[in-house]
């Protein structure tokens, strides 16, 4: 029995060799060498090509190569019936926390502002008080725990998600309602969201019509929750104060995109939060264990849901 990884547009090379150190005693194989179809239990995948998993078929598991699984759910030939998992582990979650964090600090404390007025040499304090309202859309494994990092250094927080949740130091909103109430409290707005039909395009012209005036927005989930041409007419208007964006829905982002050299927008280039190998390949190994022993993988999706 095999792991399969499938990634096309990714080195390999490094998952392959932790796994392999990790655990000899199970082969691995690199798409689209599947010399051995038939022996694969467990695919990694990231970015496959529709129909990189067809014809194997004891597959019993995909984990995503990573803690977003829009990709992999949004395959039309994803095999039915196998379980899909994700890989999150707190180093994962630690690296969104500080992207956060960071993004949130830079505006609070106009840092970027700085650097430009550093470029011109021109010397101007400006007041800026601390802490604020956050609001993150998205409470989940990482949503949570930028929330709580945020309440921990004095922010007031305003979380939403489906269902409602406890967290301390975290105000839980949810439905349509509880979104707008977000939106004209928080001075600054993270999305942290998995990409799902219902959550694809949210950050569009009507929430920015509710969000606090000046209110800066933190994008680091994925690019399609948010609508671009909506995003430079909300900051031109002078609704909202800027973004900090780390997605897209065109990556890597055009060189004649207009958010490269829009004052307001400060981008990275999917950098948030990047899978380690060292630590995918333990968890990939435990999941492969877990496939083999019958037990559900530790971190399970439910496909229908979409995250
Ligand atoms: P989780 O699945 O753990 O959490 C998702 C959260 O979103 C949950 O709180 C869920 O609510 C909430 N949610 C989902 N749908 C809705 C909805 N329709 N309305 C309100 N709330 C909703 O995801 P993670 O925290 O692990 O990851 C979030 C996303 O971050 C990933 O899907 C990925 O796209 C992105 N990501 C980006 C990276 C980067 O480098 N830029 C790196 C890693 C991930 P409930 O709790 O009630 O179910
Ligand atoms: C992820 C990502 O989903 O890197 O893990 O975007």
């Amino acid at each position: 029995m095999s792991i399969a990884v499938i990634m096309p547009n990714r080195d390999p090379g490094d998952l392959v060799r932790a796994l392999t150190r990790l655990a000899p005693d199970i082969p691995v194989q690199r798409w689209p060498d599947i010399a051995d179809p038939g022996s694969v239990r467990l695919a990694v995948a990231w970015q496959q090509s529709e129909g990189a998993l067809d014809g194997l078929p004891n597959l019993a598991a995909v984990t995503s190569f990573g803690a977003g699984v829009d990709g992999l759910i949004g395959d039309r030939r994803l095999p039915q019936g196998v379980a899909v998992g994700r890989i999150v582990y707190p180093g994962l979650v630690a690296q969104m926390s500080e992207y956060v964090m960071a993004a949130v600090l830079a505006h609070r404390r106009g840092l970027w502002q700085y650097h430009e007025d550093q470029r011109d040499r021109r010397w101007q304090p400006r007041f800026a008080g601390a802490g604020g309202v956050a609001g993150i859309l998205g409470l989940g494994e990482l949503g949570a725990d930028s929330a709580r990092k945020l309440a921990a250094i004095g922010f007031d927080v305003l979380g939403w998600s489906r269902t409602p949740k406890s967290l301390d130091g975290v105000e839980s909103l949810s439905g349509e309602e509880g979104l707008r109430e977000l939106a004209g409290r928080a001075d600054v707005l993270v999305c942290l969201l998995p990409l799902t039909a219902s959550t694809r395009g949210i950050l569009n012209a009507a929430l920015f019509r509710h969000a606090k005036a000046g209110c800066f927005l933190v994008s680091a989930a994925r690019g399609d929750h948010l609508v671009e041409a909506d995003l430079i007419e909300a900051l031109d208007a002078g609704r909202l104060s800027g973004a900090c964006l780390d997605v897209f829905g065109l990556e890597p982002l055009p060189g004649n995109h207009p958010f490269w050299a829009h004052r307001k927008i400060h981008v990275t280039p999917h950098v948030a939060s990047m899978t380690d190998p060292e630590a995918a390949a333990a968890h990939v190994v435990e999941d492969y264990r877990r496939v083999e022993t019958g037990e559900p993988l530790q971190h399970p999706v439910d496909v229908e849901r979409g995250y």
